[in-house]
């Protein structure tokens, strides 16, 4: 399936490189069922236990990189989270039993339901489905939120799968996340006003920050920028949180009856 590929490299080094090629299996069509079905069971069973909440995280690949490639804002790009935000919508609005789901910079948590017999609970199957839907929506509404940047290059989402088997230990999960985002934000929040604001390098402002608690971040942006954190979007400082809720359909007149349907809706609440 792979050819070699000779090819020369300065100095006159010969060398090989591996390119794929298409390449077409013959087998006789009689014995193929009965000769090579065996090979199924090799497939692993990863079917997640019973009664726990599956937590599917998705994490943006080397968003570092993106991140700058694509010219994000500093520290925060809210086209960037919005679409973020889209994209969660869609995998909840595609795919069944996620109840709730949590995002804060390049990641999104998706709670499936206790209950949840989708696809057998087979994790790598959630798994993919999610990440799957969940970049290529990223790819198709990008241009929603990044009117004037194309896409440069496709960006991928590796995942993840946990169980929590109780309340307690989801909403511990989901604070996790949230604090993950709360430290990040004060940091980056600090780190690029020091820099924007104050002229510091890049360099001067991580020095300047080094060994610095919760509340000295707090007092530099406070008494040196005139900022108050607690004043900051709550997006950036709390991340995003997407539940059902049931919402009115205004769609018939003189109805007898009230018509709800289930919408997701965003929320920026505290978990902690
Ligand atoms: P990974 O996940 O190991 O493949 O590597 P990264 O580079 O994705 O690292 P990660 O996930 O720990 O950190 C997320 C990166 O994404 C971080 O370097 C900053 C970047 N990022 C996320 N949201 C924004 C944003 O709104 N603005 C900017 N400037 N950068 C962002
Ligand atoms: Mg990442
Ligand atoms: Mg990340």
């Amino acid at each position: 399936m792979f050819g070699p590929v000779p090819c020369r490299l300065p100095g006159g080094i010969k060398t090989c490189i591996l390119r794929p090629v298409a390449c077409v299996f013959t087998s006789s069509s009689r014995m193929a069922k009965s000769k090579f079905e065996y090979v199924r069971n090799f497939e692993t069973d990863d079917t997640c236990l019973k009664n726990c909440y599956i937590v599917v995280r998705l994490d943006g690949r080397n968003f570092h990189k993106f991140a700058e490639q694509h010219n994000f804002m500093k520290p925060n790009d809210d086209r960037a989270l919005g679409l973020m935000t889209c994209s969660a919508r869609s995998v909840m609005e595609d795919l069944d039993d996620i109840i709730i789901s949590y995002g804060q910079s390049d990641e999104f948590s998706f709670v499936f339901k206790r209950t949840s017999n989708w696809f057998k609970r087979r994790a790598s199957k959630l798994m993919t489905h999610v990440a799957s839907q969940f970049s290529s929506s990223y790819v198709f509404y990008w241009r929603d939120y990044f009117r004037d940047q194309p896409l440069l290059y496709p960006p991928g989402f590796d995942g993840r799968v946990v169980l929590y088997p109780t309340n307690r230990n989801l909403r511990d999960y989901l604070s996790w996340r949230q604090a993950d985002c709360h430290v990040n934000n004060l940091y980056n929040t600090v780190f690029w006003t020091l820099v924007q604001k104050g002229g510091l390098t890049t360099t001067q402002a991580e020095d300047r920050l080094k060994g610095t608690l919760a509340a000295d971040k707090n007092e530099i942006l406070f008494s040196e920028f005139d900022i108050n954190y607690n004043k900051e979007p709550l997006v950036h400082r709390k991340g995003t949180t997407l539940i059902w809720e049931k919402v009115r359909t205004p769609v018939v007149l003189n109805a007898p009856y009230s018509l709800y349907r289930a919408s997701e809706v965003v929320h920026y609440i505290d978990t902690i």
